[in-house]
């Protein structure tokens, strides 16, 4: 499918489903798998139709925005940074989950320290180099098994998986990590992203259910993203 049909594909799949009036359903199938998913032990993979290569040599990874020391790491001054491991589940908006993903790479918290954002930020915006972006509120963020992840299950993490490195949130729907990240700005106000702009909810959490927007919400405003 080309890529443009496959993001109107998804498209149209929340606008079905807000229209429809989603309702979360009420009960977690079980204490460990949040409602609505099922579990695999494959790992599918999940992208706009581009897993870009990105030299190592010209991998950057900008810390921005409302911060006070703006920061733009090297692959080498990335990895020199203190390294965490964390396993996590992984739930996909599509309705998979797969348990126990070993990730490792620096904790967000790390790069917070580093860029000292300023008190009126409170959302975080993610873009990658396949023009991919989500938003995530700060908040979230900052809980410790949030990481930039370069290492899955103890190898470097492939490029199909997101690598050179990809953003772990394990708390919210798998959309909200940006694959291939190449920088994170510290905003004021929320922004949407690539699917948060296309119907998905801006709060993804799984145990809520939080797959698409509200409809009885007032609608995203469609500003054209400048990153796509
Ligand atoms: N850059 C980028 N990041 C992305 C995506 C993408 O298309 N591009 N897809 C998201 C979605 S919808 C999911 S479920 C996960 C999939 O990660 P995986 O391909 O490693 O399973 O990546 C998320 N991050
Ligand atoms: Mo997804």
């Amino acid at each position: 499918m080309s890529q443009a049909r496959y993001i109107e594909a998804k498209q149209k799949w929340a606008e079905k489903q807000q229209a429809r009036g989603f309702r979360p359903r009420a009960v977690a199938s079980s204490d460990r798998l949040p409602p609505g998913q099922k579990l695999t032990t494959s790992f599918p993979v999940l992208d706009l139709g581009v897993q870009p290569e990105i030299p190592l040599a010209e991998w950057r990874l900008s810390v921005g925005g409302l911060v006070e020391r703006p920061t733009t790491l090297t692959w080498d001054e990335f990895n020199a940074l203190p390294q965490v491991e964390d396993t996590s589940d992984f739930h996909c908006v599509t309705t998979w989950s797969r348990y126990d993903c070993r990730w490792s790479g620096v904790a967000f918290t790390k790069l917070y320290e580093l860029a000292q954002p300023k008190p009126e930020a409170r959302f975080v915006y993610f873009t990658s180099f396949d023009g991919y972006s989500t938003n995530v509120p700060l908040a979230a963020c900052l809980d410790d098994d949030v990481l930039v992840a370069t290492r899955f299950d103890g190898a470097p993490l492939t490029r199909e998986h997101g690598g050179p490195a990809r953003v772990i949130i394990p708390k919210l729907y798998a959309w909200k990590g940006a694959k291939f990240v190449s920088s994170i700005a510290f905003l004021a106000d929320d922004k949407p992203g690539f699917w948060e702009l296309r119907g998905y909810s801006d709060t993804a959490d799984p145990w809520k259910e939080e797959r698409y927007q509200d409809p009885s919400s007032p609608p995203v405003p469609l500003f054209p993203n400048p990153e796509v």
